[in-house]
This record gives C-alpha cells, structure tokens and sequence, in this order.
C-alpha cells in the first residue's frame, strides 16, 4: 500500500482554494467535495460512514444528497450524473456490505469509462485487518474495477487523497475511484486547506496527439475510396461532438456509432449510417468488411462490435485515435495508432485533411438500409402482431419527443431496440450499462440523469426483467419528487436470453418466463402515477400521457412476448454474416 508520503511526493497540486481552518475528518470530506464543485451526491449512510452524514448535516443547502434505497442505486444514479454532465459523480456507502453493494456499478463505469468517486466508510484503524463489525477489503474487492483507490487512516491525507481522487477519475481515460476513509479519520481534526490536484508523475494521460501519426492519419484519409468512421463513447468524454461534425461535414465519411457513442454525432446528419455491434444494423456491420479505411475515434473494438476478428476489416487500413494506449492494438492491429484525445485528434487532423465526397459510398450503405427496412423494419413496425411489439413503442416515442429525449435503457431487448430506434438528435442524452450490461441499470441511472439535467425529458425504457431488479428506487423517486418517465416494455419473459435459447438451444426456455407482479399496484404504492397499456389502440395516449405528466409517471406497455431482436450477429460469427432473419430451420 502507498504511504502517505510517497502518495504527496506523487501529486501535483495547484494553489490553496479554501483558507485553512481547523476542522473533523468528516467535516474535512464535504468540504472537499465542494471545493471540487460538487452539487449533488448519491448515498446511504451506515455505522462507518456516520460522521461524514454528521458533518453533511450542516450542509445540505450547499450540498444535495440523494438518499437511495440500496447501494447499488447510488452508483448507478452517480454515473447517470455523470454520463449527462461530463462531470464526476460522486456516492457514498458504508463500510461492509455498504461498499460491496456498490462494486456491480463501480465495475460498470470502469468498464463503461465513466468517471466516480465513491466514498466508502471503514472500521477504525485500530480494528483494520480484525475481521471487525462490518469490515470488509474494499480495496482489495476493488482493485480490478477502479481506475485507482485509496484507504485514509489519517485525516490530514483527506484533502489531497480526494484532490487526487478527482483528478484520476476525470482525467485521460475516465473511470472510478474509491476512497475508503477509516473512521478514526473522520473523527480526527485537521488543518483544512483544498488544493486541486494538477498531475500524478507516475501516470501522463496522453491528450496531445502526434503530429507525425496526424499527417499519416491525413494521408490515408485522403487517399480512401471508401473510408468509414466508427464513434465511440470517447466523442462525448473529450467533448468531440462539433469538430467531428465538421470533420465529416469536410470529407463525407459515413459514420457509424457503437452503442455508447450515441447521440455523439445527430441521427438525422446525412452521414449518419446507424449503430454497430450484435444487434446494430445491418450496413454498418457488413461495410466494415468493405470499407477500404477504417478510423475507430474513440471506441474499443470490443467483441460485440467486431464479431470475429480473424474476419474482421481485413481489407482495410486502420486508424485508430484512442485516449487509452492500452486499446491501441489489443484487438484490431492499426497501422496508423493516435493516442490522443478524439477531440485534440479531429482539431490537428481538422486542417489535414482534403474536401471529398463520397456519395457513390454512402449510397451503398442506403442500400444496405433497404435491405434492412424489407426484411426488418416493415415487419417491426407494421401492425400485424396481436400484442404491440417493441419497436412500434420506441418509434412512436422517438417522433412524440422529437429526439430529443434523454433516454436510459436497461439491458435486454429493450435496450437494442431503444438504442436502435431512438433517433438521437440531441447530445449527451444515451445512458446505458455498455460494457458491462447491468440489469437494473436504467432505474437508478435515470434518478442521476434526470437531478444531472433537470430541464430535459429523461425517459427510462426498462424490461419487466431489469426493472424487478432496482425496484426500490421508485422509493427514491417518491422522496425527492424527482420527475422521471419509466417505459416498462413487459413481455413477461427474460428476452434476451428467451431469444438465444430460441435460436440457439432449440426452444428450451430454461427459467426466463417470469410471473410479475401488478407494476401499476407497485408506483400506486409510492404514490407514482401509472398506466397500463395493452392494445395497440391505447398506445399514443398513453405514451402522451406519460410525456405530458408534471412528475414521475410510469408506462408499462404488455409487448409481443415472443418476437426478436434483428439484425443479429451471432456469437463468434464475422460482422458480414449480420443476420436479417433467424435461419430457416
Ligand atoms: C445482472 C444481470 N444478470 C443477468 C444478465 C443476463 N441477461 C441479459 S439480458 C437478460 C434478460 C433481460 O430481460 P428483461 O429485463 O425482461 O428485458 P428484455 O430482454 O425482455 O427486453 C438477462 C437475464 C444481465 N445482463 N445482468
């Protein structure tokens, strides 16, 4: 473990911005988190933890705290926060069983690049190590799923290890930071002075690119016939969103976006081809095996976007701009590598690049959309189903909202719907377990979206499944009166994984039809308005009504229990073998 003074020796720290005062460890905690501008934070409080809720007593006009109803609601809510904001999220937990119910979410924004701070509770020093009340090795559990953590046992070393908490957690990559605070610490008084912490010397986020790799990087994008643009979440972290726009707006690269780089780049840009991945469209997977250059900006090259990758994108150059040289080759080989931030790439490859156009190009992806439209589509959106499907849910509030919604979806069917059918028109506003893909995600996730930008409609989309899951959180939505749209897309089934053992193991529905209980019985019981839907017929007025409610409202719409998801591609099979349709048996 790093000792206090190598942990000083390490940092970086800018000028005082608080005036030393004496105060508690606890005391010494809000502040902190104040003077790194923080409004609002997630949390339930505990015997480890107490004095820090002490110490929030005195500050709760300065300082929101969100009580949740299980731990794991606070870290979601905090990265839904932070996904809307760009900013950090910030929870809190108590020791034990407090800290291990927040390590599902912490693992999610680790791998989903979301950046947190999470602060736990811990036993007195004296006790560390005894197996005391509610002790458990928060860093040990979280040492694989956080970007850095760090145990306080002195509350002189608050201060700085939260400075630094920030900085790591905001910087380079972003991703989630524990700090687990002894309660001795909280308790002890320190002299109170905040600096910002500038830099680590042991870790140098690459933010500038290579002027050299921007000049090959240019060159081979003048040069392709049939160049394509695959954006990742990475747009949104460095703020990407308009020089990209201008980039395309220059050299008419069709772009595509992975599923956490929705809304990044507008939906309806003529550009725009559509979502990647296992169940992203159809053009988007199979161009990818024909494009002749490939710039994967900001994204991952993970396995639900490339499908086998003996088989993938091997005619094509690639460029790849990622923050992370960690991702630099680990799956799909560049011959031009950017490590930068996509925002600093597109600024220095901005200049570089020719005026192009492409159409003939763009014009093949159309045609892969046609294909997409007569096979999928029409069919997913005619009525010719008793029960309502899916998708007609997710399109018609697409077109009742403009776009313009912020949207939370859970994981499942539902998800792949949502994300593929909600056209995005507005930025920052997809919220969604990527990486990870945590079922009960979207209810917590939308109470942060919603309290992270409270002028825009924050609609949570959530299968019968993932919403039985963090339930409890409409208790928190009671609380605080926080005005969130939940869209429960019931088909009484576990999906997704109903669709694979359809497909893949020969109808054996293995345990995942599900028994619900009377969800509209459920919000009535918190007081949260509710209907239900159940024709086709009922549709628009119910969405209407869920749009048009002052608060929270929840729609659960009975969907088709049996349709699937398409396009597909499945598991080990290359992205050119995108299915339209489940094989003829
Ligand atoms: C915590 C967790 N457990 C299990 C899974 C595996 N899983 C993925 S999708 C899915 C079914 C989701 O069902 P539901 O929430 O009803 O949504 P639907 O697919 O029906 O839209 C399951 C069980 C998961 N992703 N997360």
């Amino acid at each position: 473990m790093t000792t206090t003074n190598e942990f000083f020796n390490e940092v970086a720290f800018a000028e005082p911005i608080a005036p030393k005062r004496k105060v508690t460890g606890s005391e010494a905690v809000i502040l902190s988190l104040l003077a790194e501008g923080v409004d609002t934070m997630f949390g339930y409080p505990g015997g480890a933890i107490m004095p820090v809720y002490d110490a929030l007593y005195n500050y709760q006009d300065q300082l929101k705290h969100i009580l949740v109803r299980h731990e794991q609601g606070a870290v979601h809510a905090a990265q839904g926060f932070a996904r809307v904001r760009n900013e950090v999220g910030v929870c809190m937990a108590t020791s034990g069983p407090g800290a291990t119910n927040l390590i599902t979410g912490i693992a999610d924004a680790m791998i989903d690049s979301t950046p947190l701070v999470c602060i736990t509770g811990q036993v007195a020093e004296h006790l560390l190590g005894t197996d005391a009340f509610q002790e458990t090795d928060i860093l040990g559990i979280s040492m694989p799923v956080t970007k850095w953590n760090y145990q306080v046992t002195k509350a002189a070393d608050i201060p700085g290890a939260i400075a630094k908490a920030f900085y790591l957690a905001k910087s380079g990559r972003p991703g989630p930071v524990v700090i687990d605070i002894t309660k001795n610490a909280q308790f002890e008084e320190v002299d109170f002075e905040y600096k910002k912490c500038t830099g680590v010397r042991s870790y140098r986020p690459a933010k500038k690119p290579e002027y050299t790799s921007l000049e090959d990087a240019a060159k081979l994008i003048n040069e392709a016939k049939k160049p394509y643009l695959l954006a990742g979440h990475g747009v949104l972290l460095s703020g990407a969103q308009e020089l990209l726009k201008e980039f395309i707006n220059k050299t008419d690269i069709p772009v595509a976006s992975t599923l956490l780089g929705l809304s990044a780049f507008d939906a309806s840009h003529p550009n725009y081809v559509g979502m990647l991945g296992m169940h992203g469209n159809y053009a988007p997977n199979v161009k990818t095996n024909e494009c002749d250059l490939l710039i994967g900006l900001g994204m991952r090259f993970d396995d639900r976007v490339t499908g086998d990758v003996s088989k993938y994108a091997k005619q094509a150059k690639v460029i790849h701009i990622e923050i992370d040289p960690a991702e630099i080759d680990k799956i799909i080989k560049a011959d031009v590598p950017i490590i930068a931030d996509a925002s600093r790439a597109l600024e220095g490859l901005i200049p570089l690049v020719e005026k192009r156009s492409h159409s003939e190009w763009i014009a093949e992806f159309r045609e892969g959309d046609r294909l997409e439209k007569e096979k999928v589509l029409d069919g997913e959106f005619s009525a010719n189903t008793e029960k309502v499907k899916m998708a007609e849910v997710v399109n018609k509030l697409s077109e009742m909202t403009e776009g313009k919604a912020i949207v939370v979806t859970d994981v499942g069917q539902h998800q792949m719907i949502g994300s593929r059918y909600y056209k995005f028109t507005e930025t920052d506003s997809n919220v969604t377990s990527g990486g990870l893909g945590t079922m009960g995600f979207a209810l917590p996730a939308a109470i942060g979206a919603k309290l992270g930008q409270m002028k825009r409609e924050v609609v949570a989309i959530i299968g019968d499944g993932g919403f039985q899951m963090t339930p409890q959180e409409l208790g928190t939505i009671m609380q605080y009166d926080i005005p969130v749209k939940i869209l429960i897309l019931n088909n009484s089934f576990l999906g997704m994984v109903r669709q694979w053992q359809q497909m893949f193991f020969e109808k054996r529905y293995s345990f995942t039809e599900m028994s619900n209980p009377d969800f509209i019985k459920l919000a009535d019981s918190y007081s949260i308005p509710a209907e239900r839907v159940t024709e086709r017929e009922q549709l628009e007025e119910g969405l209407q009504k869920m749009i048009d409610a002052k608060g929270s409202f929840l729609l659960e719409v009975v969907v088709e229990k049996e349709t699937n998801v398409f396009p597909m591609i499945p598991t080990g099979a290359s992205v050119s073998d995108v299915l339209l349709e489940a094989p003829k048996a």
